[in-house]
């Protein structure tokens, strides 16, 4: 009968070689990798060399180095940067208009995949595409457990050692440390963040785009929509258009706003704010009277419902909360204060009942919140694209920065 069995039919060179192609490719999908990024797998444990931006001083451009990036300490985790974009954050760094201490590898808006994890991360896996969080959720402090805020005890804005949470860092270049910047650092191929700091998103996102979705964005649409809560029918100013400034005009409408407001001094904006969702758009250098007045003059008398100061001036803090209601206006604070400022203010604008908020990434609770905002992009609940307006390769980092001073650009993403 043995001789009878029929033969097991073989296949061909070309059959197999197909097979395994198949496999790769099933594996390379299963962990969210492409070709060609399968080789970081092999790197865990071990001092990873790439290129990074470094600031070395204040006022002088970063330049293009190699820096070693030393493997996630526990509960940490390694990321593979694959897009950054540049916030205007980065570049107060470098102004000193944001204390930091240098030198730094900055970059905060960054998308990419989790190279390795250190002991005790259990919330993200090698392969894994990820967003990293400059707010991070301990799920354990007074803001977490509450229902309001976002501001995690364990932020690195209050901290500001540019230190990761065992005090040291995990970054050298030429035999001398380099400090973290906001807990993320992503103007480099690797780095490494805590892993509550740390967002999975869903496989199938283009990290070139949603990488906006790790400050600018999120910042700006958050601020009128969870923030403020801007009600429907209402009407809002926003001052400052940048890419900041046109998400929280993307916010004020998708909340149901009746008139958006944008207020700007360089009017090469206005157009993309009309396109974002601004019904009117005011450039303050036009006008001989203060901003707030020309606001209320456009809302007969009455001052707007809500205004967003994001740009990151005081007087233009002061004039959006004078530009909202006396009793029922609110005003956000979204712009980076200059250090060492101080308000010189009338407190009848707060007598009369406004109330005054500030607002740090948005307000949303970032673990929670950030891979629901990727879904609804996903979805086409809002678009990116229009916010993007450069993608250069990531060693042309400086044009990006002046492409940005000179008010061209409103977003650029930089890609490895
Ligand atoms: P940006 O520089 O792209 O945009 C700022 C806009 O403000 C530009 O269009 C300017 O023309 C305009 N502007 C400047 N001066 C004035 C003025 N006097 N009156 C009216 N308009 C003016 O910056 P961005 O959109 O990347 O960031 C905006 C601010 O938000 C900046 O201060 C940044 O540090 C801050 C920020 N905050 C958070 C947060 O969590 N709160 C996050 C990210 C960025
Ligand atoms: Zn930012
Ligand atoms: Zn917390």
């Amino acid at each position: 009968m043995r001789g009878t069995r029929k033969q097991p039919t073989l296949l061909t060179n070309k059959e197999i070689k197909q097979a395994i192609d198949f496999l790769k490719q099933t594996e390379l999908r299963a962990t969210g990798l492409q070709l060609g990024e399968r080789s970081t797998m092999s790197t865990a444990g071990k001092v990873i060399k790439c290129k990074a931006a470094v600031a070395w001083e204040i006022k002088k451009p970063p330049s293009i180095e190699q820096i070693e990036v030393a493997p996630p300490k526990a509960h940490e985790v390694r990321i593979k940067i694959l897009a950054v974009g540049i916030c205007r954050s980065d570049d107060h760094v470098l102004t000193g208009a944001l204390a930091a201490p240098f030198p730094l590898v900055m970059g905060h808006e960054s998308a990419g995949v989790v190279e390795s994890i250190g002991e005790g991360v259990t919330s993200v896996k090698p392969g894994d595409k990820v967003i990293p969080l400059f707010i991070p959720q301990c799920g354990k402090c007074r803001t977490c457990r509450s229902a309001r805020g976002n501001l995690c005890t364990e932020n690195f804005l209050g901290r500001n050692s540019g230190l990761m949470c065992d005090g040291t860092t995990r970054f050298t270049c030429k035999g001398k440390s380099l400090h973290h910047f906001m807990g993320v650092s992503s103007f480099s191929e690797y780095t490494v963040v805590h892993e509550n700091a740390v967002a999975k998103i869903d496989d199938d996102a283009p990290l070139e785009k949603v990488c906006l979705i790790g400050c600018g964005f999120s910042t700006g649409y958050g601020a009128a929509v969870q923030t403020a809560q801007v009600e429907p029918g209402s009407t809002c100013a926003v001052f400052g258009l940048g890419g900041v400034g046109l998400s929280t005009v993307m916010g004020c409408k998708a909340a149901g706003a009746s008139r958006i407001i944008a207020v700007d001094i360089n009017k090469s904006k206005f157009p993309k704010a009309k396109e974002m969702g601004a019904t009117e758009c005011v450039n303050p250098l036009d006008f001989k009277k203060p901003i707030n007045e020309v606001l209320f003059d456009m809302t007969g008398g009455e001052g707007v419902d809500y205004s967003f100061e994001v740009i990151g001036r005081i007087d233009t803090m002061t004039a959006a909360l004078a530009s909202c209601h006396n009793n029922i206006g609110t005003s956000v604070i979204v712009g980076a204060p200059p250090p060492d400022s101080q308000f010189n203010l009338d407190p009848m604008l707060l007598f009369t009942g406004r109330t005054w908020k500030g607002s740090v990434f948005g307000g949303w609770k970032t673990r929670d919140y950030i891979p629901k905002l990727v879904s609804d992009f996903m979805g086409k609940k809002f678009m990116l694209d229009p916010l993007i307006t450069h993608t250069l390769p990531f060693d042309n980092i400086n044009e990006g920065f002046e492409l940005l001073r000179t008010g061209k650009s409103i977003r650029t993403v930089l890609t490895f």
